[in-house]
């Protein structure tokens, strides 16, 4: 296991961020291999980009309850997968239309529909498989690992989320729906980022996930609340992605329902009720302190 706690927090999370990009490339079958196209699409949408917040929180949790390194890496590899796709799909004419993902264009603009929806497919399904491959990720608390995943992007996780994001195009939201939302769409996936982090520990530390549940459901809102503030002030090229998509679609955001000053401050208490509960255990945490101000200070 890899002590990280003399590090100073850029080098760690550069370090969190090339060990899940070399994961990813060792697990997604070579474009060489057939059918050649779909993994070619599978490794360009997945490798290259993004900021890996994930795979970051898996490792801070799993550190925090001090899991093997190399058994985090398996977890935080399947959620990106999880997470690649959900973006692959939502990119799609038929969802969010998008051209623009990760600075580069999307799936369906570099391939095709077709491909772009079976990258999506089989990204899910190789995320079941790693974790439920032997020889990668044999660990106590497997099937609950399986379950978490299973349960935060399904209907009523992260893919109900969708489903009631694109039925709300046009409606006026409460603050209350809209988190409800949220907390599906992008924030079950976070939390499950999280808690298979920990999972990956031989250990209980019940406590310990407790906390960090509390943290990352909290993590996982100011994650959007942040999210809208920059949908709404950076720009396209920062971003790598379209800027103000939302408002051109007519979505109800935190921004629009609350405006952009108090947006922020949400922003600011939701990271105080996440790292709220870490406060016990001192430097222990510092790591999931560290990267709950890197998500909500964020500008890109
Ligand atoms: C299609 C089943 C299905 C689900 C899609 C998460 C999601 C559900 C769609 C993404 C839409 C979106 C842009 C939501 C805002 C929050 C979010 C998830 C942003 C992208 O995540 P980042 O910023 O992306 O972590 P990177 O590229 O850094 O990995």
């Amino acid at each position: 296991m890899t002590n990280h706690s003399n590090i100073d927090f850029q080098t760690w999370l550069t370090a969190i961020q090339t060990r899940t990009e070399h994961t990813l490339s060792q697990l997604i079958p070579s474009e060489n291999i057939v059918p050649q196209r779909l993994h070619a699409a599978m490794r360009y949408v997945t490798l290259g980009g993004g900021k890996r917040v994930r795979a970051l929180l898996a490792h801070a949790a799993g550190e925090f309850c001090q899991a093997p390194a190399n058994k985090i890496d398996i977890a935080a590899a399947a959620v990106e997968m999880i997470h690649a796709y959900s973006l692959v799909h939502d990119d799609m004419p038929c969802m969010d239309d998008d051209d623009l993902r990760r600075g580069k264009p999307s799936c369906h603009k570099q391939f095709d529909d077709a491909t772009a929806l079976l990258v999506g497919d089989a990204l899910q399904s190789l995320a079941f498989e790693i974790l439920s491959t032997p020889e990668l990720h044999t660990n106590q608390h497997q099937l609950k690992i399986l379950h978490l995943l299973a349960v935060a992007s399904g209907s009523r996780g992260m893919a109900g989320g969708q489903a009631i994001d694109l039925a709300s195009v046009g409606q006026s939201l409460s603050q209350t729906e809209l988190e409800y939302m949220h907390i599906h769409k992008t924030g079950a996936l976070i939390r499950a980022a999280a808690l298979l982090g920990a999972y990956c520990s031989p250990s209980e530390h019940a406590d310990r996930v407790r906390a960090i549940d509390q943290y990352a459901q909290n993590i996982g809102l100011a994650f959007q609340v942040v999210d809208d503030v920059l949908d709404a002030e950076a720009d396209t090229k920062t971003l790598g992605k379209t800027a103000g998509k939302d408002a051109d679609a007519n979505k109800p955001t935190y921004v629009t329902i609350l405006g952009i000053v108090r947006a922020k401050e949400l922003s600011k208490e939701l990271l105080n009720e996440a790292i709220a509960p870490l406060k016990a255990y001192g430097e222990e945490a510092i790591r999931l302190v560290q990267l709950a101000q890197f998500i909500t200070e964020r500008d890109f």
